[in-house]
């Protein structure tokens, strides 16, 4: 857990269930030319937020937190643009006329695209957003549950606008939120500030306010251990234990030796031998494939009790499991430390020992 020294109480959190939401912070918004100019404001202003939202993803991705971001804008046919919107304000250039970067608010436009200081990594899903909210008309819910994401920190722009409104559909949506007060901005600073007040009055009746500054010393307390257990590292880490174990159950001696890292750092420590190093391993592992082929159906059934499978960040992790052999009935236990590499999880350190002693049930 994190607490956030936040208004108008600590924010307290788990980053492993957590996200960092950066609402909008388009070249439309902040550059000149742009939809955010086109309706009289100086866009300008906002650029001063691009340096605290990098600090905030580098902290947040640091501590194993997901990372969304979100694009306002419309289709090239305007097709999700309502009439009532593009009219509204009655500018000289609306949504979908062309400007310097491009259709103004169109996706796949100059304009429509994030700053590249903020260029969304790989693994960050940006959200496209037809309205203020990012919660209508997109899958923003479908991401956050999925993930288990529960609580939400927020930046971007504008304060009153886009941030806020997502911020109230996420509230009645039951995410926990706290918004940037410095990771935020507005084109009015004083509706900046009116929104934040807005948020945490009547003890926090949308949600909670922190500082970048607070943000920043919650999120390197955690530091000292990363994020364990993240939904997407640890589903696929447990799937991927469940194969070995279906692998060595059928005796699949080929497919086991495919997990282990192939690399004289590895350590095997088997039954009645061990092993230093992928050849050792490869090697012992095919003598077993001959020994196998000389045998006929099952090949080791077992039963599995007190399996523990931990992630710890997005590349690391343990599995740990008791064992009871249908054959002779023995104990024993095995714990494996896998590592993700080049987008496979690798077993970069093994044990497995009978045990002398029935283990609890
Ligand atoms: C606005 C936004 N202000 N992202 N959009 O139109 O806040």
């Amino acid at each position: 857990m994190v607490s956030i020294a936040a208004q108008p109480y600590p924010f307290d959190f788990d980053p492993a269930h957590a996200a960092l939401l950066i609402i909008d912070m388009q070249r439309d918004f902040l550059e000149p030319g742009g939809f955010g100019a086109a309706l009289g404001n100086d866009p300008c202003v906002l650029r001063r937020l691009i340096a605290p939202i990098s600090r905030l993803r580098a902290a947040a991705r640091a501590a194993g937190m997901m990372v969304i971001h979100t694009r306002e804008g419309h289709r090239p046919d305007l097709s999700d643009l309502p009439p009532a919107k593009r009219v509204r304000g009655r500018p000289t250039r609306a949504i979908g006329d062309p400007g310097p970067m491009g259709r103004l608010l169109v996706r796949g436009e100059a304009g429509h695209a994030i700053v590249p200081e903020l260029a969304p990594a790989h693994d960050e899903p940006v959200i496209d957003k037809p309205g203020k909210g990012a919660f209508h008309a997109t899958d923003l819910e479908a991401i956050l549950h999925h993930r288990g994401i529960r609580q939400l920190v927020i930046c971007g722009v504008t304060t009153e606008v886009c941030v806020q409104t997502t911020l109230r559909e996420a509230n009645d949506r039951g995410y926990e939120c706290v918004v940037v007060s410095d990771g935020t901005g507005s084109y009015f600073p004083h509706f900046h500030q009116a929104a934040l007040a807005m948020i945490t009055a009547q003890g926090g009746i949308f949600g909670w306010v922190a500082d970048e500054a607070a943000v920043l010393a919650a999120l390197a307390k955690n530091e000292g251990g990363p994020a364990v257990n993240l939904p997407p590292a640890w589903d696929e880490l447990r799937a991927v234990f469940y194969r070995y174990e279906a692998a060595l159950v059928a005796g699949d001696f080929a497919a086991l030796a495919a997990f282990f890292w192939a690399s004289p750092h590895v350590v095997r420590y088997g039954l009645a031998e061990h092993q230093y190093g992928g050849d050792e391993i490869a090697l012992y592992l095919e003598a077993q494939r001959e020994i196998r082929e000389k045998t006929d159906g099952v090949w080791m059934a077992r039963d599995l009790a007190g399996t523990v499978v931990t992630t710890f960040g997005r590349d690391a992790g343990t599995a740990s499991t008791l064992f009871r052999r249908n054959d002779s009935g023995r104990t024993g236990r095995q714990m494996q430390t896998w590592i993700r590499m080049a987008g496979r999880w690798r077993i970069v350190a093994a044990h497995v020992s009978f045990l002398d002693f029935e283990y609890p049930a």
